[in-house]
């Protein structure tokens, strides 16, 4: 197939709010620095539906999302050389580059070289290597994982070992990244310090996995969903809290006399405002730190008496968890195979990709972890 365009299966998002059509779809082939992967295993995100839901304001359509996926090299364009052919892959959202000012500032993971174009849902020379139906589709979040073959560019991917299935690594190149990484890169979390995460989805409890693996002494989840506390308490979790059965008081009141005065670092794994600020005032005066993980709404806004920052708390937040792709994600595989990394747990539903709609409606319900 190498040099031909490929026709194959697709879940396209024609218009914003529509289920996902599936279609036949032609991918062409990659062009320089540029990799076709055949996608076998894709988790569902809450990114994805947030960009369906139309209230994304870099969302376009038509367009293939996805950005959760794992798959094998079908083929190369000039000049790639970080993946080779039948290499086992994971897709990143989060390119690593390692040229840019960005990759080279040893601050932070986010890459800036191909940030516009990904963001305008084409490739790095302006284009799409999608077509249906004599139309052009987008390309989602520079991976488009919700397609039998997609096309990637050389920076936005990582060969993985062949030992692990891409069932699940797959889940590595969103959620379990995202909320370790938040805990253990970006957040830094000493042992013995306190920690309070919001929602305990596959973020939530991937921030309690990091959490534990700092040494936190005490890890509170706070989630509106009592079925959560069992989920969290597997995960390493010591308190549960319903932010609903607490009487009169706030949640960051309540979290502040349960830590003789509040938490060293608290997550946000929610994408609501007020979890936000609840999540930043719950911060210990003076060095409590609160790091945003949740992708809020278009047009919603956080506040706090800045007054809560004077006093020494710091907002902050995270991408992929901090976490550099190329570079660090072997090694959560690793972590994972050497039964460090919790992988296998977070796996509560499965559907082909002619039912993807109906896996969207599960992440929905409240009982779905991934
Ligand atoms: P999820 O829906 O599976 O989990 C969210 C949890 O929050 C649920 O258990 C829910 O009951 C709980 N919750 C809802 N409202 C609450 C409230 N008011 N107080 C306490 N708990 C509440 O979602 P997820 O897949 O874990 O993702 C979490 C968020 O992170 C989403 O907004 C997602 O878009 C975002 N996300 C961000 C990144 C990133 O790189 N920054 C990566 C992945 C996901
Ligand atoms: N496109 C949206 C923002 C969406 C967003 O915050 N995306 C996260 C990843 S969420 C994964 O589930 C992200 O990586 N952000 C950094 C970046 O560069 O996109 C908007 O508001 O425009
Ligand atoms: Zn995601």
């Amino acid at each position: 197939t190498e040099g031909k365009t490929i026709t194959c299966k697709a879940a396209v998002a024609w218009e914003p709010g529509e289920p996902l059509s599936i279609e036949k779809i032609e991918v062409a082939p990659p062009r320089a620095h540029e990799v076709r992967i055949r996608i076998h295993y894709t988790g569902v995100c809450h990114t994805d539906a947030y960009t369906l839901s139309g209230k994304d304001p870099e969302g376009a359509f038509p367009i293939v999302l996805g950005h959760e996926g794992a798959g094998i090299v079908e083929s190369i364009g000039e000049g790639v050389t970080s993946v080779r052919l039948g290499d086992h892959v994971v897709a990143l959202y989060t390119p690593e580059c390692r040229e840019c000012k960005f990759c080279k500032s040893g601050k932070t993971n986010l890459c800036g070289k191909i940030r516009a174009t990904q963001g305008k849902g084409v490739m790095p020379d302006g284009t799409s290597r999608f077509r249906a139906k004599g139309k052009d589709l987008l390309h989602f979040m520079g991976t488009s994982t919700f397609s039998q073959y997609t096309v990637v560019a050389d920076i936005s991917v990582v060969a993985i070992t062949y030992d692990v299935s891409m069932e699940k690594t797959c889940l590595l190149g969103c959620g379990i990244t995202t909320g370790y990484g938040a805990a253990v890169v970006t957040a830094g979390v000493e042992k013995g310090s306190t920690v309070a995460v919001f929602g305990a989805g596959c973020v939530g409890l991937s921030v309690i996995q990091g959490a534990v693996k700092c040494g936190a002494s005490q890890i509170i989840v706070v989630d509106v969903n009592d079925k959560k506390e069992e989920w969290s308490k597997k995960f390493g979790a010591t308190h549960f809290v319903n932010p609903y059965k607490i009487g009169d008081q706030t949640i960051q009141e309540k979290l502040i006399e349960m830590t003789d005065g509040g938490l060293d670092y608290t997550f946000d794994c929610t994408g609501n405002v007020q979890v936000m600020r609840a999540a930043l005032e719950a911060c210990h005066k003076g060095w409590g730190q609160s790091i945003v993980i949740g992708v809020a709404a278009a047009g919603q806004e956080i506040s706090t008496r800045p007054f809560q920052l004077v006093t020494g708390r710091v907002w902050k937040g995270c991408a992929f968890g901090g976490i550099k792709g190329r570079t660090q994600l072997p090694d959560l595989v690793k972590d994972y195979m050497e039964g460090k990394l919790k992988v296998d747990e977070f796996i509560t539903h499965r559907e082909p990709l002619d039912q993807i709609n109906k896996a969207f409606d599960q992440m929905k319900a409240g009982d779905c972890i991934r």
